[in-house]
């Protein structure tokens, strides 16, 4: 853009343009993140949040996933798995977590990543990193302990670990920069989980209020969200050796 506005200035522009291009070193790039919670992004802001991802722009969207809505005093949102507890799911969500990143992935051009700072940090790094990077649209999905899911929170970071050595919660990077060069954009950072995802579950209250409903209710739910997370896995698997993603 310089030179061209150069190429053309005359009188005190011409000037005013050496100057611009000799402190050029100090315009650094504009770095533009949106952060928000799954209540926002799941439901009320969807609209919006899917509008700025179809687009062409480079803004980064962070997402902080507490799986409900948590200002508000613990609300269900999409973003609710199956099985827990929260106001206006008060026996237990009955449908399963939306994937908001495998619809963002559908773009084909939205950078997206999942991550879990308590899990590992390398990786969360990578994926702020690679996000900022990507001259496009970008959503990191950060799994976000919460005072709502009962547990303590001092090991809250302890709680993200086992979230993801259990397979509750998936780590991966979706980088559209990847397809262009010929590769799967599709990378899973997770090895195979240890599947202790019901010790898991009821390590938190919000599982553990299950014991209100009956019996047959509560194992219902607990084993359906253990096959929906196994059922995302082998999805993530197939992807991660799929090269034509
Ligand atoms: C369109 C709209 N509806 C409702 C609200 C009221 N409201 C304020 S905070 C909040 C909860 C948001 O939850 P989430 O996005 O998950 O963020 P968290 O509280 O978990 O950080 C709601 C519903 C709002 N601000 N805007």
């Amino acid at each position: 853009m310089l030179p061209a506005a150069q190429a053309v200035a005359t009188n005190s522009v011409v000037a005013t343009l050496a100057e611009v291009q000799e402190l050029a070193a100090y315009l650094t790039k504009k770095s533009i993140w949106v952060i928000g919670g799954d209540g926002w992004a799941y439901d009320i802001g969807f609209g919006g949040l899917d509008h700025v991802l179809a687009s062409n722009i480079d803004i980064n969207v962070l997402v902080l996933d507490t799986e409900v809505y948590s200002n508000t005093g613990g609300q269900s949102s999409k973003a609710t798995p199956t099985g827990a507890i929260a106001k206006f799911a008060t026996s237990g969500k009955r449908m399963r977590k939306k994937d908001l990143g495998r619809m963002m992935m559908g773009y084909g051009y939205v950078y997206v990543a999942s991550i879990c700072s308590g899990a590992n940090r390398n990786q969360t790094l990578k994926a702020m990193l690679e996000a900022e990077q990507y001259p496009g649209p970008s959503l990191v999905i950060a799994y976000a302990p919460c005072i709502a899911h009962g547990i303590d929170m001092a090991r809250s970071q302890l709680e993200g670990k086992r979230a993801v050595e259990c397979g509750y919660w998936p780590l991966y990077r979706y980088n559209p920069t990847l397809a262009a060069e010929g590769k799967n954009p599709f990378v899973l950072d997770f090895s195979k989980p240890n599947w202790n995802f019901r010790e898991f579950l009821l390590g938190e209250t919000r599982f553990t209020a299950l014991n209100q409903q009956p019996e047959s209710v509560k194992e219902a739910l607990l084993a359906q969200a253990e096959h929906e997370a196994k059922q995302r896995f082998a999805n993530y698997l197939r992807w991660q050796a799929d090269t034509l993603c």
